[in-house]
């Protein structure tokens, strides 16, 4: 039985979208790891910063100019005390989860000299997957990977094997998109520092879901995307320790990010606008701003443990069933993947949809876990806070029907 705090019917009213009809059938949106949906709070956010204080910042004297600066130097501000940074100079925004992570794959090029090694593990997102792999092989450094148990949690002994004297970058997700494990990040990180190297932790599927503390996971660097918590696309987050940020290269040249320009050389700017060039996603930012304010007036320790019960109710359904398979360990973020036997996860999807459930369906950017599952892809189906235990049982429900329809 469902305990949680949070009063779900009134949530629910925040997400304009959830009132849809699919096929005739009420939405029932499990694909919250792909994106969230958004509260109207955060509607209106945008839509009052571009109906009342729309201008560039940084620059311009007027009135409205000197607004939109402060909503968007304040939405540095939020996301830093969200996360527990110092302060927003450790807040650089970007476009999404991928471009912090391109960044830093860019920007710590100089700190990196062949037969360097990276580490990262065979459940990584591709985008914590495809710049490091890149990044080694144009610079002859070598990729190394953490292995997952039969679980679906990072095998010790390989943490201890891949994380070695010549380890300069450990970069790994803190909540796998696809088995939901959550990864020990503070321990493996207490590992790799006392190995000289630096820790990346992707959150594009933690932060959104639990508090995040990067000074109690000691993270070097935190990637993570607005537009998975609520917040709008296009506005994404890389958290840096400011001594690293201080020392990298820009990844972007060009206006904003300058202290001094000469025909012979360019001086920089203070953190974070060194890495923040050309006119930024004001309104983005705004609605990120929104996004916070709404998650933590809700809670995220609420938020977690709404999660948790949803996906243990879930499984507890999904485990008596003998023609479904899942994947990941018991103790998960707020996704499940499964496959239905016999059937491809995207007959799966389909025939959900036609229910008015959205699932995702595919290799979910994981690639290479999915050779290590054994399979091409996995159904999955993804919570969040508007998520109810009915709707759970109407997707059960909806699972029946694959099974009739393909004579499982
Ligand atoms: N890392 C993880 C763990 C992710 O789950 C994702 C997106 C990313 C990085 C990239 O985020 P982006 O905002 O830059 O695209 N994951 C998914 C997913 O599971 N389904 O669609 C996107």
């Amino acid at each position: 039985m469902i305990k949680t705090k949070l009063n779900i019917e009134q949530i629910r009213k925040d997400f304009p979208i959830l009132t849809r009809k699919i096929h005739g059938k009420p939405l029932i949106y499990f694909d919250s790891a792909a994106t969230s949906q958004k509260p109207k709070q955060v509607i209106d956010a945008m839509d009052n910063y571009y109906k009342n204080s729309n201008a560039n910042i940084h620059r311009s004297i007027h009135q409205i100019g000197e607004e939109a600066t402060k909503l968007y130097e304040e939405a540095h501000e939020k996301v830093a005390d969200f996360i527990n940074a110092d302060s927003y100079q450790n807040i650089v925004f970007t476009k999404n989860t991928t471009e912090s992570l391109n960044l830093l794959a860019y920007s710590l090029t100089s700190k990196l000299k062949k037969g360097d090694e990276i580490a990262i593990s065979q459940m990584e997102h591709h985008s914590n997957f495809v710049p490091w792999q890149q990044l080694a092989k144009q610079r002859g450094l070598k990729l190394k990977f953490i292995k997952i148990d039969g679980e679906g949690n990072l095998d010790k002994k390989s943490i201890q094997e891949n994380i070695t004297k010549r380890t300069k970058i450990v970069s790994l997700t803190h909540a796998s998109n696809v088995l939901g494990t959550i990864n020990p990040i503070k321990d493996i990180a207490k590992i790799a520092h006392e190995h000289g190297a630096m820790v990346v932790v992707d959150g594009a599927q933690s932060v959104p879901h639990m508090p995040v503390d990067v000074q109690q996971l000691d993270a070097d660097f935190l990637a993570f995307s607005g537009h998975k918590m609520l917040g709008p696309t296009g506005i994404g987050v890389l958290y840096g320790k400011k001594e690293l940020l201080e020392e990298m290269q820009p990844f972007l040249y060009g206006g904003e990010m300058i202290r001094e320009v000469k025909f012979d050389d360019t001086t920089f700017n203070e953190l974070p606008w060194k890495f923040e060039a050309g006119t930024m996603n004001i309104a983005e930012a705004v609605g990120l701003g929104a996004a916070i304010d709404y998650l933590k007036k809700t809670g995220m320790e609420n938020i977690r443990n709404h999660d948790a019960e949803l996906v243990d109710y879930a499984m507890a359904k999904l485990k008596k069933i003998d023609w479904i398979k899942t994947y990941g360990p018991k103790e998960r973020g707020a996704v499940i993947s499964f496959n239905v036997k016999g059937v491809h996860a995207h007959d799966v999807a389909q025939i959900l949809d036609s229910d008015g459930v959205a699932v995702r369906a595919g290799h979910h950017c994981c690639m290479p876990l999915m050779g290590v599952l054994g399979v091409p892809a996995t159904a999955r189906a993804s919570f969040y806070l508007y998520n109810t235990e009915k709707e759970v049982d109407h997707f059960v429900e909806a699972l029946y029907k694959v099974k009739k329809i393909f004579g499982v």
